[in-house]
């Protein structure tokens, strides 16, 4: 039993890792994509061989030098016909049943996915993020569903991620979409199966797929969100990348680990030993640098001194975002 299923997973590992036919299963519908198409090689493979068989069998049995007159027909066999019939038929629906599935799978991205354009032109691939930043590899994060809403300025591309097992035309005056979800962190290739001019074949790039910290990381810092949004909107951003609204909400009013920051902004605060404080800029600045120079009434020092992780123009940012939370 136990070792069975070792094997089992040794077998899965091993099939994970790539074979043969495909490279390393890299994202969420790999496996099923791998199985389904062993599983119409095999079925195949296997009418293959009976067709040919029984050809080659019949060829030698009737051949003329043995058979020079026609033979009466054998009687008329139901079973046999049912068998061949039936056998044959459940195959195929069990095919497209598997394939329609896998093909739905690989269709609809789940809701939550991050949306990025992707624009084919002659002969290079350019990826645009929500915050407005754009690169010509693909990054994502792991266990992160991406969707790819494309299209082409130019001729018709196509993308294809092997190590993903998606593949989309990218096609002019129109837009097609293609989703994933990276399972495997590493680099992956990205290319135009388009054959029609001869540079589709350069327009290979990355897939880079990092852990959703070292992404956060890369999108904080090639966004340079304060260049392309207002200092509450990227303040905003800074919030939820930097993890704050993981202790502070913003809009329920409610105590998570640390006091709500909604209408909070120019209110006097209660201290810990000390005389209230009114909350500015000032007063946020030092919430982030030295969180316990003054702790708020009745809560403990829990919050993490971000201290050379934030720039100034970012706490300014962050600043003005719970400003815009309302307060005095
Ligand atoms: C691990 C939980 C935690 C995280 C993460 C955290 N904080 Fe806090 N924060 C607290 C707690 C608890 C307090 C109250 C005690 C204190 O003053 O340090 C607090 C206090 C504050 C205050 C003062 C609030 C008041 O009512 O006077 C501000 C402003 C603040 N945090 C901003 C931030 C920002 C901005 C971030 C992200 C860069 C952040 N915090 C991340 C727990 C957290
Ligand atoms: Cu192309």
């Amino acid at each position: 039993m136990t070792l069975s299923l070792l094997m089992m997973s040794a077998v899965q590992e091993a099939a994970n890792q790539g074979d043969f036919l495909f490279p390393v299963q890299a994202s969420t519908v790999a496996a099923d994509h791998d199985w389904l198409f062993y599983f119409i090689l095999t079925i195949s493979g296997i009418a293959f061989l009976l067709i040919n068989l029984a050809t080659l069998f019949f060829v030698v049995k009737y051949r003329r030098s043995r058979c020079p007159e026609p033979q009466p027909s054998p009687t008329h066999n139901t079973m046999l016909e049912i068998v061949w019939s039936v056998i044959p038929t459940a195959l195929m629906v069990m095919m497209f049943y598997w394939g329609m599935q896998n093909y739905i799978d690989q269709s609809i991205a789940p809701a939550d996915a991050m949306r990025v354009e992707v624009s084919g032109q002659k002969w290079s691939w350019s990826f645009k993020y929500p915050d407005g930043t754009e690169t010509s590899e693909l990054r994502c994060a792991v266990n992160t569903p991406m969707r790819l809403v494309m299209t082409s300025s130019d001729v018709i591309h196509s993308v294809w991620i092997p190590e993903f097992r998606v593949k989309k035309d990218v096609v002019p005056g129109r837009i097609t979409e293609m989703w994933f979800e990276p399972i495997l962190e590493g680099e992956f290739n990205l290319l135009c199966t388009e054959y029609c001019g001869t540079e589709h074949s350069g327009m290979n790039t990355k897939v880079i797929v990092q852990s959703q910290a070292e992404f956060d990381k890369w999108m904080l810092e090639a966004g340079d969100l304060l260049a392309k949004m207002s200092p509450v909107e990227a303040g905003a951003k800074f919030f939820t990348l930097k993890g704050c609204n993981a202790c502070h909400d913003v809009s329920a009013g409610i105590t998570l680990v640390g006091p709500s920051l909604k209408d909070m902004y120019g209110t006097e605060r209660p201290i810990e030993g000390g005389p209230p404080v009114v909350m500015d800029e000032n007063y946020i600045r030092e919430s982030i640098l030295e969180p316990q120079a003054k702790l708020v009434k009745g809560f403990g020092p829990t919050m993490p001194t971000y201290q050379g992780q934030l720039k100034e123009k970012e706490i300014l940012a962050i600043a003005a975002y719970i400003q815009s939370l309302g307060g005095k």
